[in-house]
């Protein structure tokens, strides 16, 4: 079934709806692995758990279901939780969930709601390489149980590996961002983890002229704002290389 895709916005600029339907989950407690609960691969919505992904996840869903007078149409949330979880908003099962950034991010720029702004103004290159899940069945479950889902998966990272993308590399991003981050952009930090693409992600929210990250924080144990500048949190993990950065479309 073909699912509606809501293209209005609850504020002019999409970037502060984001950021101010993002700035709502404050303190909501971090929670990993909350859609892998159950045999069979169905939508989970739970606004009360998170971790980094889910929490963007449902931010860019209420920005994009907004109903006349400014509030979330749960209907239409759903629908758009599906469309930015599950690729081309079907659900077909554990591999049809878009488990890699990079195949994430490349189904919202196919599908009208997301746009690379890091493609754009960027000349940072790196190649895409991932093989993290079927190397690390232990992880997941849902995968370790299913040949069929693992050969699924192995195929897709196959074809995630031939790609390229745009980034900024960590000692490239200064402490007060750049003029083209926006509020409400969304982050995805690059690592250097063998077979991962991205390894955390959030909302770029600037405090003070500083850009910042407002994200689900496992270290914090909650959704909450960086104390330290994004560029700082880059410098301090030795895993991390850079970031990406997505906006939603207008
Ligand atoms: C994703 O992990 C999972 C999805 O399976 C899951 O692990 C992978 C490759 N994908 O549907 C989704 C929602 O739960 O999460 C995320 C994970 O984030 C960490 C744990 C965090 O909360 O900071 C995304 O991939 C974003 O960065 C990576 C990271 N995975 C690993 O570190 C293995």
């Amino acid at each position: 079934m073909a699912i509606p895709f809501i293209s209005t916005y609850a504020q002019e600029d999409p970037g502060e709806a984001v950021l101010s339907y993002g700035l709502g989950f404050l303190d909501v407690p971090y929670v990993p692995h909350t859609l892998d609960g159950e045999v069979k691969e169905d939508l989970v919505v739970n606004c009360d758990e998170m971790d980094c992904t889910t929490f963007v996840e449902y931010t860019l869903a209420m920005a994009l279901s907004p109903t006349e007078d400014g509030q979330v149409a749960e209907g239409d949330f759903a629908n758009n939780v599906q469309r930015i979880r599950y690729r081309d908003g079907r659900i077909d099962g554990y591999a049809s969930r878009l488990h890699y950034i990079t195949d994430w991010a490349e189904n919202g720029i196919r599908n009208g709601f997301l746009e690379d702004i890091t493609e754009k103004k960027s000349p940072y290159t790196q190649k895409v390489t991932v093989n993290y899940m079927s190397t690390h069945p232990e992880q997941y479950w849902k995968l370790a149980d299913s040949p069929e889902d693992m050969r699924k998966i192995k195929k897709i990272e196959n074809e995630l590996s031939k790609k390229e993308i745009h980034y900024i590399p960590e000692d490239k991003l200064p402490v007060n961002g750049l003029p083209w981050i926006k509020n409400g952009d969304i982050i995805a930090i690059t690592t250097n983890i063998p077979g991962l693409d991205i390894a955390h992600m959030g909302i770029a929210f600037y405090v003070d002229g500083k850009l910042g990250l407002l994200h689900a924080s496992s270290t914090e144990k909650k959704v909450t704002v960086s104390r330290i500048a994004l560029s700082q949190m880059l410098k301090n993990n030795d895993k991390w290389t850079g970031i990406r950065v997505l906006r939603l479309k207008k």
